[in-house]
């Protein structure tokens, strides 16, 4: 029975293991995950039910320059996730530095007032020792409520963060019901997980001016689901990678996502794949709402 429930935003620089740490505390894969910074585009809420608390964790972009329309609307997602809520997670390196995008999330917290943690993540990369001069540095910057180093990797230091959070608890309706771990529709988790495969696939260019479409998801019988999933690409060039060589890419991709979208689904999958380009889709307004990058 859950009876007190908390929103808190995980937030911070591309890359530092936002959506990691949200999969690790949900303990199960809602977001996907990549070594290239920019992998998430929107937000997520993942659930966690532990001891009469729901925590919902909304997941964000990482905050950098926005260079195209989809970088502005990434942006503004983070934006808006920075209120309303009941406490912010500000998610970095440990490195002894406060860099631009953690100062403009830092001003803003300033400006609202929101409660906010200090997460160091990847602690596993760095010695103990080195972590003292991460947390001077922070603590000059800003008011944190706590900080606590994690490893989002080895689950060093989640207990210590789960408890912390559960302290922002307030009584309240359950916002999600039992069982319920994201708010997003099966078939976005499918799209996901294929983009997710792009980025591991090929080179920085390519996976960034990728979308995914799902045309078709209908479950043929209990066990059985018909996946038709259309990728864009911003250039011909593009397409011609996403292929490969006799198909070889794309049946890479297809293959390793469909492993992965089975395992989320819990059924067998007969997954096909598209490839089409849209050029300069990410500067297109109504190409973006097409793809579900629209303003909530
Ligand atoms: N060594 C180590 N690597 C980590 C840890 N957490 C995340 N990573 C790695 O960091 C990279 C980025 O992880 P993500 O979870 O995609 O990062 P993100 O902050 O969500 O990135 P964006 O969505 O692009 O903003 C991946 O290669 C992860 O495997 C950690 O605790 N230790
Ligand atoms: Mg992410």
């Amino acid at each position: 029975m859950v009876e007190k429930e908390a929103m808190i935003t995980v937030c911070g620089r591309p890359n530092v293991g936002k959506s990691s740490l949200t999969n690790a505390l949900v303990g199960e894969k809602i977001a996907i995950v990549s070594s290239k910074p920019q992998t998430t585009r929107n937000r997520i809420y993942g659930v966690v039910n532990s001891g009469g608390v729901q925590l919902v964790l909304v997941d964000t972009p990482g905050l950098h320059k926005a260079q195209n329309r989809l970088g502005d609307y990434m942006v503004k997602v983070v934006q808006e996730s920075l209120s309303d809520i009941d406490a912010v997670m500000l998610l970095v390196e440990p490195v002894p530095h406060v860099g631009t995008p953690e100062q403009l999330i830092l001003d803003r917290l300033k400006n609202s007032g929101e409660k906010a943690v200090l997460v160091i993540n990847k602690i596993d990369t760095v010695k103990k020792e080195a972590l003292l001069a991460v947390i001077a540095a922070y603590q000059d910057a800003y008011d944190f409520d706590a900080v606590i180093p994690v490893s989002a990797r080895t689950g060093e230091g989640l207990d210590d963060l789960l408890q912390t959070l559960k302290g922002y608890a307030v009584e309240g309706p359950q916002l999600f019901p039992d069982g319920m771990t994201t708010d997003q529709p099966d078939q976005q988790v499918c799209a996901e997980i294929v983009r997710e495969k792009i980025l591991y696939c090929l080179q920085r260019e390519v996976p960034h001016g990728v979308a995914i479409e799902v045309t078709k998801f209908s479950q043929r019988s209990n066990d059985i689901i018909d996946l038709d999933v259309t990728i864009y690409c911003e250039k011909a060039s593009h397409k011609g990678i996403l292929i490969g060589k006799g198909g070889a890419m794309l049946k890479q991709i297809s293959t390793m996502a469909r492993e992965d979208i089975e395992t989320f689904m819990g059924a067998k999958v007969f997954l096909q794949t598209w490839v089409k380009v849209k050029e300069n889709w990410r500067d297109n307004v109504n190409y973006m709402r097409t793809f579900g990058y629209q303003e909530q």
